[in-house]
């Protein structure tokens, strides 16, 4: 390539990644269930040398030199979210909740044997499914029966079921979670076959840290798999934690060799960040979070939407789904607000078949990131107002995308996590998101 040719290509890049972040970061209302942004200190301790290194095995016992302080971040990686989620073992390596899936599942069945879990309409992870890290493992999927009155396993059934297919294990957990899975009464039917329970905790993981979620490990879950980055707001990654210390080291063993070799160590001090903040600050945030959601579909229920929970009081989470059929459906919808700045995704209801994942009747949307950002529940209902515009009043969404941006300015910096001290600025490497 002639000199000219590799400027161009850099300005290329940049300017792609650039328009990214502006978009994303400042003129965007973003309502992914399943995102969230990191704190400033968070952000300058994942941008470190560790990003570049190998350290293959646990900590102390790796395969590679020039470990020293990446075992002492790990270890205390692992301490803090040991505390933070009171439970004992904590395998920090899996590189996405998916790996961490992967891993477990692994661990506790094999080809042909049988799982259980909840139907992919009524929001399963994909990796709990055949279409996903299940069927890549050979296991086969059993679904729980989900009862759409109560959005939630219908236990009774769930637990006649567990006791005639007598799988190796069940998972709960989803990707849309709104209410707690009965933990109990399914683990009880799961440890009286032998089978284990694996509970997929990545959506709430911040709402168990700030205690408003239930903890599965001390309702009877063998083991909990989740990322890091959804309403716990760390670094994109994985973890795996239990109070089995034999479902520990089994997973552990798992993790490396077979679905792990390096762990992204760049993610360690920022996970052991995000665990101090959320000690500090998880309470308040978890609980403005679920307040957020409650009232922002309360909000666009008196907009017009469909809220097919709304007899259940909405959600117990962050996330809750809207029913878009009558406005033409989840893929449209999903289109118009993206054209907006209004960033959410379509998503299957529990009576789609699984076939309509292309254009399902819903959308999902999720508080916790702008709840980070400080909107409040009045910023909320102001949220609402500007949805009907688009979607109810039929109102050109680029038109709308003005105020949505203006809207936007009000919500800049991330609350409930710490901003890099002064005394630390002179330290930080200075390689700037690029605006
Ligand atoms: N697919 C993601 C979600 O949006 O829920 C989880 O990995």
């Amino acid at each position: 390539m002639k000199d000219t040719e590799y400027v161009n290509l850099l300005n290329k890049i940049v300017e792609i990644t650039q328009k990214h972040n502006r978009w994303r970061r400042f003129e965007c209302i973003n309502l992914i269930a399943s995102e969230n942004v990191m704190s400033p200190l968070a952000e300058a301790a994942y941008f470190t040398d560790m990003m570049h290194r190998y350290a293959e095995g646990k900590p102390r016992k790796r395969y590679y030199q020039g470990n020293i302080y990446t075992d002492e971040i790990e270890l205390l990686a692992m301490d803090l979210m040991s505390k933070l989620l009171d439970v004992e073992y904590i395998e920090p390596r899996p590189i996405s909740g998916t790996i961490a899936n992967a891993v477990v599942f692994r661990n506790l069945a094999g080809p042909g044997d049988k799982a259980l879990i909840a139907p992919v309409q009524a929001g399963a992870h994909v990796s709990h499914t055949k279409f996903g890290t299940l069927g890549a493992l050979g296991i086969q999927q059993v679904e729980l029966p989900f009862d759409q009155e109560s959005w939630n396993i219908d236990v009774d059934k769930g637990v006649k079921l567990i006791r005639e297919i007598r799988p190796k294990f069940i998972t709960l957990g989803a990707s849309v979670y709104l209410f707690p899975h009965p933990t109990k009464e399914i683990s009880d039917a799961a440890h009286e076959v032998g089978a284990k329970v694996v509970h997929d905790v990545a959506h709430v993981l911040g709402l168990i840290a700030g205690k408003v979620w239930p903890n599965p490990i001390h309702e009877g879950a063998d083991v909990a798999t989740s990322s890091t980055h959804k309403t716990f707001p760390g670094p994109q990654g994985g973890i795996i934690f239990t109070n089995d210390r034999a479902m520990y080291k089994a997973v552990s063993k798992t993790v490396f060799p077979w679905f792990v070799s390096n762990h992204h160590l760049h993610r360690l001090p920022a996970l052991a960040v995000t665990a101090v903040e959320m000690m500090e600050f998880g309470r308040e945030y978890a609980e403005q979070v679920v307040r957020n959601a409650r009232a922002f579909a309360e909000a666009l229920v008196e907009e017009g939407f469909k809220v097919p929970t709304e007899g259940l009081g909405f959600t117990k989470s962050h996330a809750f789904v809207v029913d878009v059929r009558p406005q033409g459906g989840g893929a449209k919808v999903a289109k118009l607000l993206e054209d907006a700045n209004i960033i959410l995704n379509k998503n299957l209801l529990p009576w789609d078949p699984p076939e309509a994942v292309k254009d399902p009747s819903g959308i999902r949307i999720g508080t916790q990131e702008m709840t980070r950002f400080g909107m409040r529940e009045n910023d909320f209902r102001e949220l609402a107002k500007l949805m009907r515009e688009v979607i109810i009043d039929g109102k050109d969404p680029t038109e709308v995308r003005k105020k949505v941006i203006e809207f936007r300015k009000n919500f800049v910096e991330v609350k409930y996590g710490y901003k890099v001290p002064k005394e630390l600025e002179e330290s930080l490497i200075k390689v700037p998101m690029l605006l």
